[in-house]
């Protein structure tokens, strides 16, 4: 056998003519992923009677080096046989580019999700699209968001060509797809495969300025970008296109692993399960009843039940403007083969049922999607244990009524290689030493740390890991962001996509108040550092006015002398898996702010909470879970509880401007958005819209708790400044962590939905 340091060396004599050490870190970026490829192909493939298809529009898979050396278990040779040859894996790590196929929570979940069914040993396989773009890449001019193309895909990269081509049907035309895979490693086990389906006729030319190309070549823009704008009919329609090429190629791949398994398709269900990632790959239930009836010589009644038995269904989602409703002709334009299956599982729901809250196609002739999941799935579930009970209480009320079996909850977790082991590897250290390693396959064992809580020493380290992750960060930020941040305040962060619901407006309102009181003369004790990374979509605009407003108040603030030794606000470009991955290690206070009830769950609240951050958050999604475990006097919950929310949009009673006129602290910060000082900075169509929408409609209630949140924030800075108590704060957040891993999520899926041996 020869060692990893031959490997490496005789691949790079192979690619480059150069010994390790003569590489540059790009080549040996290729090198090392060419190595890693090669070792993770010689796992044994999981395979099992039964098999998960997890299908999805997304998967925020991040950066894959790091993880899979961590998965293989090879990760600390190579680092020390690379610094061994004068070389840094963290500096060849960088070099990797980063896929950006998902937009937020959902997408990250996907990745997380395929990571622990692997680790756990379970045969499951990722079905998505290969966008060559993905999500866009975020740059600030003129402090306003501008989306540019992000191109990953490298002539070496993770992705294999399996030679798998698939002819896809649409109304107006036809089209080849090709496969490509991504090897799967579970964590000291085997693999399974991320099955990405691109289009071969696809043209990376159509992108001509930004994000801009021409929407109708659907042959050539088919996977060139996630989620398109979708203001207008043609990207609706692209969308739709971009669904039915996910599932009618995930049905066809799917039906023929199962003949090539001998299975018998009239029992599919005892060898395949289907999990929807929320209602995108819906599609997927009709193209299965029509490929069954119209190629598999099926009755539509025994199409209906198999399928019916073999898809399940998760929601990540009240907001209504997210639960997607297609006009029929949308889909009669796109895929006109679906539209008789559409109507005829459309009449079964009618005959049966009259109140029209269950209906599939609704009067204004749209097509419920989720609608279509929820009878003809066998399972809904929703991913945390609040969130579950809005959806039976509320949202989906009338379908708990008929189908009270299918519902049940998920709580969403996080895998603990990518999210602690890879980005805080001094703490995953620490850990071992501290209470062993059993924790790394055994989450719950983080819990042994609980007897430590007296310990000086132990406080002591955890403190200092997390001033070692706040340097490293301060210096990643003044690299790319030019802002010079000090370790020794307290990094208060708030990073997740761009949306009302989540308030970062509130938090800007908060800053906006303290940077009022220093100029008054009312200093803080030790100086607060505010950090915030988000996308909006691109035409989501109060969303991007509020970004102005943050670059803005980083101009203002930040270029004050009387106000920057005391306070520092940056809003980090491109905020992205990587970037999350050296934020989140180095946080005090973990940002979990929407207005309750509207966040499903969150996953960054739990990423936080495992690299020893405090939560600052309200009562909702998973924050309500973390506060039961870590007890009040390790959390600060704030704000107004979801039954009040739900009650004041039922009696539709909330008028911002009451409290604004009541109270001179808000009053006061909202003024400043259109203030001289800030209108001289930014710009005054963005600004006032931004002020008028808070004072006029404020949909997602920021001013109901912004007093609240002052308050509860202002002890939160005071308390810190009791050291003691606050290394205990982080050191329990910590301990109780484990019931956040994905590897529990996914067992819980595996026991409750999905069954496989
Ligand atoms: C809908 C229609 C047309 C085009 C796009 C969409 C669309 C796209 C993406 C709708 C929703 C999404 C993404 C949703 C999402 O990320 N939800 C988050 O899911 C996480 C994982 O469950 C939760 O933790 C978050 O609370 C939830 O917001």
């Amino acid at each position: 056998m020869m060692s990893l340091e031959q490997q490496l060396n005789e691949l790079t004599g192979k690619m480059y003519g150069k010994t390790i050490a003569a590489c540059t870190d790009a080549q040996l970026y290729n090198s090392v992923l060419q190595l890693t490829k090669e070792q993770m192909a010689e796992k044994p493939v999981i395979t099992g009677k039964k098999k998960v298809y997890y299908i999805s529009m997304e998967f925020l898979i991040g950066k894959l080096l790091s993880n899979n050396l961590i998965n293989l278990g090879i990760y600390e040779e190579l680092n020390q046989l690379l610094a061994k040859n004068g070389k840094s894996l963290a500096a060849i790590e960088e070099a990797e580019p980063e896929p950006s196929l998902g937009n937020g929570g959902l997408g990250r979940l996907a990745a997380c999700f395929l990571d622990s069914i692997a680790t756990l040993g379970l045969p499951g396989d990722g079905i998505g699209l290969n966008y060559h773009f993905g999500l866009f890449k975020q740059v600030f001019k003129e402090r306003l968001q501008k989306a540019e193309k992000n191109d990953w895909i490298e002539d070496n990269s993770w992705l294999t060509d399996t030679g798998t081509r698939f002819e896809v049907a649409f109304g107006d035309r036809k089209v080849t797809s090709v496969l490509y895979d991504i090897d799967v490693i579970g964590y000291e086990n085997g693999c399974n495969k991320l099955h990405l389906f691109d289009v071969e006729s696809v043209d990376e030319r159509l992108v001509k300025k930004g994000i801009d190309f021409d929407k109708t070549a659907i042959e050539k823009n088919l996977t060139l970008f996630l989620y398109p704008d979708d203001s207008d009919e043609a990207g609706n329609l692209l969308r739709i296109y971009q669904e039915y090429f996910m599932v009618s190629n995930g049905a066809q791949l799917i039906i023929r692993e199962l003949k090539e398994k001998g299975c018998d398709l009239y029992h599919m269900d005892e060898y395949v399960a289907i999990q929807i990632n929320d209602t995108h790959p819906t599609m997927v239930i009709p193209e299965l009843i029509r490929i069954l009836t119209w190629e598999e010589g099926f009755t539509i009644e025994d199409a209906v039940n198999v399928v019916s038995r073999t898809c399940a269904y998760t929601n990540h989602t009240i907001l209504a403007e997210a639960l997607e409703k297609w006009p029929l002709a949308y889909i009669e334009k796109v895929v006109p083969q679906l539209v008789p299956i559409i109507k005829e599982l459309s009449a079964r729901v009618a005959k049966k049922y009259t109140d029209e809250k269950v209906r599939i196609i609704d009067k204004d002739k749209r097509v419920h999607m989720a609608h279509i999941d929820i009878h003809y799935g066998y399972s809904v579930n929703g991913v945390a244990a609040i969130h579950t009970e809005i959806l039976k209480e509320s949202e989906l009320n009338h379908f708990y009524k008929i189908y009270p079996e299918k519902f049940n909850n998920k709580t969403n977790g996080i895998t603990f290689r990518r999210w602690l082991l890879s980005c805080n590897r001094e703490l995953a250290a620490f850990l071992t030493e501290t209470i062993g390693d059993g924790y790394k396959k055994n989450a719950d064992e983080l819990e042994k740390l609980l007897t430590k809580k007296d310990d000086a020493a132990v406080l002591d380290a955890i403190e200092d890991i997390k001033r070692q992750k706040k340097e490293a960060l301060a210096a990643y930020i003044q690299e790319k962001e030019g802002i010079t941040l000090d370790a020794n305040s307290i990094f208060d962060i708030q990073v997740k996509r761009l949306h009302e619901y989540k308030r970062q407006q509130m938090n800007a309102l908060y800053i906006i108040h303290k940077y009022l009181e220093i100029k008054d003369g009312k200093k803080p004790v030790r100086p607060m550092t505010f950090i915030f990374g988000a996308k909006a979509a691109p035409a989501y605009v109060i969303a991007q006015d509020i970004i102005h407003l943050l670059l803005v108040l980083s101009e203002i603030i930040n270029n004050d002398p009387e106000v920057s030794p005391y306070m520092k606000l940056v809003m980090v470009e491109n905020y992205n898996v990587s970037y999350a991955e050296k934020l989140i290690p180095a946080c005090d206070i973990s940002e979990q702010i929407s207005l309750a009830s509207k966040e499903a769950s969150g996953t960054g609240n739990m990423k936080f909470m495992l690299n020893g951050a405090v939560t600052l958050g309200t009562s909702d999604g998973a924050n309500v879970e973390i506060h039961d475990l870590v007890g009040d006097e390790n959390i600060y919950i704030f704000g107004e509880d979801s039954d009040t929310v739900i009650e004041h949009y039922a009696k539709a009673d909330y008028v911002s401007r009451d409290y604004y006129e009541k109270s001179p602290v808000i009053k006061e910060a909202v003024d400043f958005i259109v203030s001289k000082k800030a209108l001289a900075v930014g710009r005054k169509e963005n600004l006032e819209r931004l002020y008028k929408e808070l004072l006029n409609k404020d949909w997602f209630m920021t001013l109901l708790d912004l007093e609240d949140y002052i308050a509860v924030k202002d002890k939160m800075f005071a308390d810190y400044e009791d050291r003691d108590k606050w290394k205990k704060m982080m050191l329990v957040n910590i301990a109780k962590a484990g019931f956040f891993s994905s590897d529990r999520t996914i067992a819980e899926y595996n026991r409750d939905i999905w069954h496989l041996n």
